[in-house]
Order: C-alpha cells, then sequence, then structure tokens
C-alpha cells in the first residue's frame, strides 16, 4: 500500500484530494491486484473500507460514515456524491474500495472517461461553479479574438487562449427578448411564446404584462434545485408583472434565481438624458403626418363652418381639438416619464434606483459579482452577469472614457473587458478557477444602424458578416462563444461546428447533475463532448432562424459533410437599398412590405460563403431542389412541433398598463428614488459583513 501510495502525483498529496488521476492509479493499481482491502459490494455504509494516512484519522472516518449514512449512500450510481461529499474533508489520502466492480470495473472507467463523470469524482468537477457572462448587442467583429485589431479586450481574448472559442455560435433569435428566453429555457423563443408578430420584438415597458410564463423552466431553476446558489446581476428583459405591480411572476426570482440585482427591463437611449430617444424615428415617421392630419381636417371644418356650407356643433369641434391635445399631451408626456417609468435599478424585489444612475454602473454590477462569489465559495454557484453594455444608451465610466479608439463604444467595450478581467481575478485569487466553468456571449449581433444624431456610430463590428441585429443575416446571429475550464475542457482549440446559445440550457442541467424536463421539447444539446474533444460533430443538423415570430431561414449542416447550406424563405428589405441595415426605420421589420419573400428560398452555403454574398442556383448548386426540398420538410416537421401558446409579445401583452407600473415614490413625485446611494449602502455594508 505505501508503494502504492508513493507513486502518487505529488500534486494529490499537496492537496489532499483523491483527483482523477489518483482515482484512476487506484483503479489501475486495483485492477493488477495490488490491493488488498476490497470487499464486495458494501451493502452498509459502515462497512466501508478505507485509509487515511494523517493523524486525525478516526475523526475523518466518523465524517466520511457519517456523511455516508446521512445521505444514505446505496449504489453505484452515488459513488461519485459520496466521492464529491469526501472531498470536502481535510484528509490527505482517502482510500475508497466500496466496490471493487465500480472501482475496478473496466466498462465503468470508460464511461467515466467519456462521459466526463471521471472528472466528476474530482470535487473541482462535481457540481462546477458556473459563471455565465452576456454581453447586450456585441458583434462578434468587436473582440480580438475574433479578429479585431483595435479593440483592447485582453481578458475575453483570454477566455478563447485558456479555453474553447466556437466560431459558429449561434444566436436563437438576433433580438434581445426572444434571444434571452431561448437562452435560459433551452427552447426557441417561440415556444414560450416569447416572440412577436408585430413590429416591435421585445418588451419596452416596465408596465406591461408579457414575459417568460412561470411554467417555463430556466437552467436556474434546475441547479438551484439541485442546491446551487443562483444570482442574475445585470439585465433581464424578460417581463416583471401578470396582474398588478408587485405579483412578480416573470420576475428573475421567479425563475430560478436567489437574488437579483440589475435592470428588469433594458437599457435605452431615452434612459440616459441627452442621447436621445430611440421613439425619435418613430415620432418622426408618424406624428408629423397625424399632426398634418388634424391640422388640415380642423381648418377645413372651420373654414366650411364659417361659410355656411357644412354646420359643424361647436361640441364636436371642441371635443376633437381635445382629443388632437390630448394625443399630442400623452406623446409628450410619455416621452418626458419613460426613463423615470422603465429605467430603473432593483435588488430582488425591491427598486433601489429609479431612475437608476450610470455613475460606476458597471463597477458596482462587478462588486455585486465578486461579493455574490465570496459569499457562495463554500457551495456550488451559478452567476449570470448579464451586461447593460453596449446597448444604447452607451456608457462608461470616467477611468475608461475616451480611451478607446471607437469613441464610447469602445470605452464600453474594453470596461465590460476590464469587469470579467476582475471577475477571473477574483476566481484565481479564491483558487476556484478550476473547479468553474466560464462562459462569455452575446445576445445577438451588433445594432449597425445605431448612429448619434450627430454621426458617431455606435452600434459594433460583425467582423465579415452580413447585417446585424434584427435579422438573421449571419451578422445578426452569430455570437462570440467561448468556455473556459482548465484541465476539463480543451484549451486553445477552435470549434468550427453550428452551436447555439440553447445548448447553455442541457450543459449545465447535465453538470449540475439535473434531469432535463421530460414534458417539453428541448432545442439544445449538451456541449461537454464537442468542448472535451471526445466528438467532432455538432448535435445540430438543423437551426430554425426566427424573425420575431416569423420562421425566417433555415441552416442545415447534413452529416458527415462540409457544407452548412442556410435558406431563406424572406430577407429583410435594407434601406437605403445598397447599405448593411435598415437605417430609415433605424431597426429591420420582418413582415409585410418591410420584407422580400423568396420562392424558391434564397440558398446559401456558409462553409465557401460566410458573407452571404452569392446565392446558389440550380446552375451553380446541382443538388439545389434537393437540399431545399430536405430544408422545407425539416421545417415543416419542426412547425408541427410547436404548440399553441398564449403570445407574451401581443400588442395586449406589451402596451403599457398604468396599474402594473412599479414605482417607488407617489406617481406625483415621479417615481424617483435613490436607496442604493443612501440607506441602503449602510444596510448592504452591514449585511456582506
Ligand atoms: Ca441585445
Amino acid at each position: 500500500m505505501t508503494e502504492i501510495l508513493s507513486t502518487y502525483p505529488r500534486k494529490c498529496k499537496k492537496f489532499g484530494v483523491l483527483n482523477a488521476t489518483c482515482y484512476r492509479l487506484i483503479c489501475s493499481a486495483c485492477e493488477l491486484g495490488i490491493v488488498p482491502s476490497i470487499t464486495s459490494p458494501v451493502k452498509n455504509p459502515a462497512e466501508i473500507s478505507w485509509k487515511v494516512s494523517n493523524e486525525h484519522a478516526s475523526k475523518e472516518r466518523a465524517k466520511i460514515i457519517g456523511v455516508a449514512k446521512k445521505n444514505n449512500y446505496k449504489g453505484m450510481k452515488d459513488v461519485k456524491c459520496l466521492i464529491s461529499e469526501l472531498r470536502k474533508l481535510p484528509v490527505l489520502y482517502i482510500l475508497i474500495s466500496m466496490y471493487k466492480e465500480v472501482l475496478c470495473n473496466s466498462s465503468f472507467i470508460n464511461s467515466l472517461n467519456t462521459t466526463m463523470l471521471g472528472d466528476a469524482i474530482n470535487e473541482k468537477n462535481s457540481k462546477p461553479n458556473i459563471i455565465l457572462f452576456m454581453a447586450d448587442d456585441l458583434g462578434i467583429g468587436d473582440l480580438g479574438c475574433y479578429g479585431n485589431t483595435t479593440l483592447r479586450t485582453p481578458n475575453i481574448d483570454k477566455l478563447a487562449k485558456g479555453g474553447v472559442q466556437l466560431t459558429q455560435h449561434i444566436a436563437a433569435s438576433p433580438l434581445c427578448t426572444p434571444s434571452r428566453a431561448a437562452f435560459l429555457t433551452g427552447r426557441y423563443a417561440v415556444r414560450s411564446g416569447m416572440t412577436s408578430f408585430l413590429r416591435t420584438g421585445v418588451l419596452m415597458f416596465s408596465a406591461s404584462s408579457g414575459g417568460l410564463p412561470p411554467e417555463e423552466i430556466t437552467f436556474a431553476k434546475l441547479l438551484q434545485q439541485k442546491g446551487y446558489a443562483t444570482a442574475l446581476i445585470g439585465k433581464w428583459h424578460l417581463g416583471i408583472n401578470c396582474n398588478s405591480s408587485n405579483d412578480f411572476c416573470h420576475h428573475p426570482l421567479s425563475h430560478g434565481f436567489d437574488y437579483f440585482y440589475g435592470i428588469p427591463v433594458n437599457n435605452l437611449r431615452d434612459c440616459k438624458p441627452g442621447q436621445g430617444s430611440v421613439f425619435k424615428k418613430g415620432c418622426e415617421m408618424y406624428v408629423p403626418t397625424v399632426i398634418q392630419i388634424t391640422g388640415i381636417a380642423l381648418i377645413s371644418l372651420a373654414v366650411l363652418h364659417s361659410i355656411g356650407l357644412l354646420r359643424v356643433p361647436r361640441r364636436a369641434l371642441s371635443c376633437f381639438f381635445l382629443m388632437a391635445s390630448v394625443f399630442i399631451g400623452i406623446l409628450f408626456l410619455f416621452l418626458y416619464t419613460f426613463r423615470h417609468l422603465n429605467c430603473f435599478l432593483m435588488r430582488n424585489h425591491r427598486i433601489i434606483q429609479q431612475p437608476w444612475n450610470y455613475d460606476n454602473l458597471t463597477q458596482r454590477f462587478t462588486e455585486e459579482a465578486k461579493r455574490f462569489i465570496k459569499r457562495k465559495m463554500d457551495a456550488p454557484f451559478l452567476l449570470f452577469l448579464a451586461y447593460p453594455q453596449v446597448h444604447t444608451a452607451l456608457f462608461a465610466s470616467l477611468a475608461f472614457r475616451g480611451k478607446s479608439v471607437h469613441g464610447l463604444y469602445g470605452d464600453a467595450v474594453e470596461e465590460m473587458d476590464w469587469s470579467i478581467g476582475q471577475i477571473l481575478h477574483a476566481l484565481d485569487q479564491w483558487n476556484l478557477s478550476a473547479q468553474t466553468l466560464v462562459y462569455f456571449t452575446s445576445d445577438q449581433g451588433a445594432h449597425v444602424e445605431e448612429v448619434s444624431s450627430n454621426g458617431e456610430v455606435n452600434g459594433g463590428c460583425n467582423g465579415i458578416y452580413k447585417g446585424g441585429k434584427a435579422t438573421n443575416w449571419e451578422g445578426g446571429i452569430r455570437v462570440p462563444g467561448l468556455f473556459r475550464w482548465p484541465g476539463v475542457i480543451q484549451s486553445d482549440v477552435q470549434i468550427h461546428e453550428p452551436t447555439s446559445n440553447m445548448d447553455i440550457f442541457p450543459t449545465v442541467a447535465r453538470l449540475a447533475g439535473a434531469q432535463l424536463p421530460n414534458d417539453r421539447i428541448i432545442d439544445g444539446h449538451d456541449l461537454m463532448p464537442l468542448l472535451q474533444g471526445t466528438t467532432l460533430q455538432s448535435k445540430h443538423e438543423f437551426l430554425f432562424h426566427y424573425c420575431n415570430a416569423y420562421l425566417n431561414a433555415v441552416r442545415w449542416h447534413p452529416r458527415n459533410s462540409e457544407s452548412i447550406w442556410k435558406a431563406f424563405f424572406f430577407t429583410p428589405k435594407f434601406s437605403p437599398k445598397n447599405s448593411n441595415g435598415c437605417f430609415h426605420s433605424h431597426v429591420c421589420f420582418c413582415h409585410g412590405d418591410f420584407v422580400v419573400h423568396h420562392d424558391p428560398p434564397l440558398l446559401f452555403d456558409l462553409s465557401k460563403d460566410p458573407e452571404e454574398k452569392n446565392p446558389l442556383t440550380p446552375e451553380t448548386e446541382s443538388h439545389f431542389y434537393e437540399i431545399l426540398q430536405v430544408i422545407q420538410q425539416a421545417a415543416s416537421h419542426h412547425t408541427k412541433s410547436l404548440p399553441a401558446v398564449p403570445n407574451q409579445l401581443s400588442l395586449k401583452n406589451m402596451i403599457w398598463k398604468p396599474w402594473l407600473q412599479p414605482c417607488c415614490s407617489s406617481f406625483l413625485e415621479l417615481c424617483q428614488c435613490d436607496y442604493e446611494t443612501q440607506e441602503d449602502k449602510g444596510l448592504l455594508e452591514g449585511w456582506h459583513r
């Protein structure tokens, strides 16, 4: 026995843990018959045969048996859990020879190797911590690791270097609300009713009744049930209330998060004084017309009345005038109060800053994230850090302002990168890096039409890819996808297979030991085999690209083929015509006269034409019609799998409902408060102490 122990790698002794390597050594040893103490399967936890080499052996033994008894360990499936518990005990060596069949069974060892359970026997890998970073509207071309040479993103680039970089990572929707709904549930947003048939495809108001339905299961909920501490810090954008201003039916705390610190709706230009309005284009398009029609009608009626051709009752005229005034008044009131009513910061269910203050907002999110990790470092935790950057209104703290070569947009990207660096540094400092899976992505592509009133480009870069946010051209949906987990997944590797942001759901669920729901279709696939290199092919043969609630395009990656076909049923009409976006309307729409329908569908091979410049024809692609037939069949099969669900983004669920308005003061005080920098600060300090 001493001989075997002496052959253990030095690090086993150093950390006092039985990591995967040490474990395999023991198994090799027992296969050779060197370990003499192996008995038949243990029926009683007290029969566990083990050896502890430190002087507190008897105490540790009692603890181990206590853990085993408490958890009623019975069989093979519990070995992993037991060993995970044992890892928490400060013993130098623990030899567990509970089952010869388990520990020395080569098929079991093989299954450990191929399915990661082998690594999961190490505490570091059993129920790893999960940190998910999500940027808002960041383009894939904004990061150094994806080819940017002018913005400085060293910390995000380090994730790529130390882990796996996905080059064909696809957002399930090119817009915030549906993309995040799909990300959290592992299902196309259309399955939960989180897609719109209207022009607007995202929630705009804090007092809308639409949102992620309570019956949807997020990965946060699954991990919470598995004992994870779960937090969302940053942006939510999936609704707040259903029927009253405090039922919180759609709130993050109702969807599996123990802790929420952030913005429940969205960061918009209207949230920051002096940054313009996202409603400006709409107002410019419609308000002058309404005012003109009203004015002409009033003047015409007055003239006809005065010359005696038409008798218009004074009351009717006054009524008409009053209605026009009320309409314009409401419009101005809406624009004036928008910031107060929609741009606020919450901690859990409580509004703590209304409207929010942009000063050091990124620092506050970063500090909150670090505090959460520190509080929960002894338990497995899930941290979803959803930055409001780099959606407009753009912001950066003083230390970053004017420092990048891409104006305020670049400053915001670099500040976000700094924040990620702070979190990664904290993981290193607290020795958590090796037991933490880190992921970075953006909710969709950059918003190319974002240009400020003085002509400054406020949207990001989608690299070589066409279009951007709100379109299913690659620029709208191909997002960064970076994973890091030292020692468990591959490092410095690029994977070019199609993957989806919906894949996070089954991946983290499985790592946490949670069962996937079996009463619904999950569209994502576990990414671990790809990340670990045990498979080279993505399970996504087809991906369906939605523009709001409309099936816009289908991607097909046939098995055993390099080709990646993408067929569009319609495409947006860019304006101006030869530009790269819908600059006249600020964002592209998905239906009616805003799109061009294609019959036959517009077909590309992304493996040869990632820029989507050259649509294929029967002349240039001999299998043109066969490919389209397969795609049509897949689309039809997919469409049949969609259940009829209430539409959360219908006009009824999207409009502002005064009785749902969250407000931390009276309406007369215009919903203003700042507990964040007042008494809450004191409370917070006390709480974290
Ligand atoms: Ca977004």
